[in-house]
């Protein structure tokens, strides 16, 4: 089943948010296969973000997710990447639709609330920065015959 690697931002967590965004996609139908608070090391988050390294504002994004915790997390289920995306809504919040995480709870790009992977390879790949195997957990649930 597809996976993929969600995260309350910083600025989520402080806000109280986690809750909210967890219950959006145990709402949805997918299933959580692995979570944890923690903070982010400067060389992991160079490391995650390491696609941006040339941008201007690469150094204020990783001050800011290493700010405080992050609530990391393992997703499960049908098409799980690009519709957790679209839950989440555009990066920039000026442009989110409302209903959308970012749309209903952001108000400026720098501090979005939620990071999710864009395509199964990013997924896989911080899937293994953030998790061991022994992280995560693997279980059916009866109603998944219900949802697909
Ligand atoms: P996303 O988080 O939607 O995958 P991204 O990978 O393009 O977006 O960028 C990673 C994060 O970097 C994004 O969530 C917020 C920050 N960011 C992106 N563009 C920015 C910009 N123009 N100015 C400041 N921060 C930006
Ligand atoms: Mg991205």
């Amino acid at each position: 089943m597809e996976k993929t690697f969600l995260m309350v931002k910083p600025d989520g967590v402080q806000r109280g948010l986690i809750g909210e965004i967890v219950n959006r996609f145990e709402s949805k139908g997918y299933q959580l296969v692995g979570g944890k608070l923690m903070s982010i090391s400067q060389e992991l988050a160079e490391q995650h973000y390491g696609e941006h390294k040339e941008r201007p504002f690469f150094g204020e994004l990783v001050d800011f997710i290493t700010s405080g915790p992050v609530f990391a997390m393992v997703w499960e289920g049908e098409n799980v990447i690009s519709t957790a995306r679209l839950m989440m809504g555009a990066t920039n919040p000026k442009e989110s639709a409302p209903g959308t995480i970012r749309g209903d709870f952001a108000v400026t790009v720098g501090k979005n609330i939620i990071h999710g992977s864009d395509s199964p390879e990013s997924a896989e790949r911080e899937i293994g920065l953030f998790f061991k195997e022994e992280e995560m957990t693997s279980y059916e649930k009866t109603v998944n015959s219900w949802i697909n």
